[in-house]
């Protein structure tokens, strides 16, 4: 049905709207821009001038006509395709998130009695303060840094509760955009796929660093300490804490003590993602490792943390930025303008995921247990990495060397598939993974792990 609508919208630009352009095509808008596309999606392209009053020949236009369709995520796209998916033998590898062996999702029995607890205690759902919950601010730093830091201690960290790994990342990348304009942030070749979104998004340039060497499937050691040497003075380095994503690769303690020694050199500011504290090692302490000797230089220091994967919390979207200074009056004005850029950003965060972590963190007894989880989840996954290590040796006959898989830790390992193998990956296998080539092994089970190897095997072979 056609229609034609009489639009006041371009009587006079002044009369209905305060608009000019700006050098970037953009359109000011009070003091905000609304970026318009030129041409065919451009509502106003299609606007005929007739005097003072114009008509728009639209035939019912969507005001939403110039949004283009984005792809799926790399990632969490692959989950939706698995969903979708009606063949039986079908396998989740995408997304790292844990499964039992049954493949089902799990919560932890600690978080099941800190929730108990929570509902026994009668707790409210007022609104939280912008940095969020003070107990669980305090256990978390704790967690990340030792309680007996001299960084807690002398109250050094600035920490504010974020909306998990993703949302604390955010917060800092925008805190660098404000008090750091035209600052790099270097990141990993390869990393975690949204970390580059994440950049973009909060207007901060990047540029990568060499971290994975497909020659000798591990750490490309050199070619990182000479591309963070050669990065401008006052770049902002990006670390994974532990268990790198995607490679599983992560530098010794003596490669981490030459990564300091480099960015102290270069007045640099180390900015950690820790992703993974307890799940690489099966250790908290031992995952929390690097941060801790970063710390212990005196390092002013940045680490999103994130208790999706160790305390299974995905969806409660909890995890926390700290932000090491080097005094206490420091920390405490930056918290002020994190806080700052939290407000109008969510204006505080939700309250549910952060009193199960500082009931559980806070709790000896639990405490305990939840460390027993995450050795047997940590365990879990080591089982599921040697039997698939195991099967591909046993059943491919080329006398290709699998053992890359051993040597690789956390939940992830980076096959070396390429697009077109982990494609077949998929159609023919019915095998949902991330088309770098990486599985999750926290989505395998021992039983799927001689499937798994069959699709491996042929995909690698006979794909190119
Ligand atoms: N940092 C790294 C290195 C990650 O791998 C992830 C999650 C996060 C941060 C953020 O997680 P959070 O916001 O849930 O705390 N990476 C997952 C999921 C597990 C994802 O892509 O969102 C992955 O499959 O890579």
């Amino acid at each position: 049905m056609a229609s034609t609508m009489l639009s006041l919208a371009s009587v006079s630009p002044s009369a209905s709207l305060s608009t000019h352009e700006t050098p970037k095509g953009k359109v000011k808008l009070g003091s905000s821009f609304l970026s318009l596309n030129k041409g065919r999606n451009n509502l106003f392209a299609k606007t005929e001038s007739f005097g003072r009053i114009s008509m728009v020949a639209a035939v019912n236009v969507s005001k939403f006509e110039g949004v283009t369709m984005a792809p799926p995520d790399p990632i969490l796209g692959v989950s939706e395709a698995f969903k979708a998916s009606t063949n039986q033998s079908k396998l989740n590898l995408g997304v790292g998130a844990y499964r039992t062996e049954e493949l089902q999702p799990y919560v932890l029995d600690v978080v099941k009695k800190a929730e108990n607890l929570m509902i026994e205690r009668g707790e409210n759902k007022e609104y939280l303060p912008i940095e969020g919950l003070a107990a669980f601010n305090k256990v978390t730093a704790e967690l990340l840094f030792g309680a007996d830091n001299p960084v807690i201690k002398q109250q050094k960290v600035a920490t504010v509760q974020g909306l998990s790994g993703t949302g604390s990342l955010r917060l800092a990348a925008a805190l660098i955009e404000r008090y750091f304009p035209g600052a790099k942030v270097l990141i990993s070749s390869p990393t975690w796929g949204n970390h580059k979104n994440i950049f973009n998004d909060s207007r901060v340039p990047w540029s990568e660093y060499r971290y994975y060497d497909p020659k000798t499937v591990g750490l490309d050691f050199e070619g990182m300490i000479s591309d963070i040497k050669a990065a401008p003075e006052g770049s902002f380095v990006l670390l994974h804490g532990c268990a790198h994503n995607p490679t599983g690769i992560d530098p010794t303690p003596d490669q981490w003590e030459k990564i300091a020694d480099v960015i102290q050199e270069k007045n640099h500011i180390p900015f950690f993602d820790v992703a993974y504290q307890g799940f690489a090692s099966g250790s908290l302490d031992t995952d929390a490792a690097s941060v801790r000797l970063f710390a212990a230089r005196g390092l002013e220091l940045l680490v999103a943390q994130s208790y999706s994967k160790n305390l299974g919390l995905y969806a409660e979207r909890i995890g926390a930025i700290n932000v090491v200074c080097t005094s206490s009056d420091t920390a405490t004005r930056v918290k002020s303008q994190l806080k700052r850029i939290a407000r109008p950003m969510y204006s505080n965060p939700p309250v549910h995921g952060a009193r199960i972590v500082a009931n559980v963190v806070g709790d000896p007894t639990l405490f305990g247990e939840w460390k027993a989880e995450m050795e047997m989840m940590a365990g879990r996954i080591k089982n599921v990495r040697q039997k698939l290590y195991d099967n591909l040796t046993a059943k491919d006959k080329s006398g290709k060397d699998w053992s890359f898989i051993l040597k690789q830790i956390g939940m992830f390992s980076f096959t070396g598939l390429n697009k077109a193998q982990t494609e077949n990956m998929t159609n023919k296998w019915h095998v949902y993974m991330t088309k770098d080539g990486r599985i999750s092994l926290a989505g395998l089970s021992l039983a799927k792990c001689e499937y798994l190897s069959d699709a491996i095997i042929d995909s690698y072979h006979n794909v190119s």
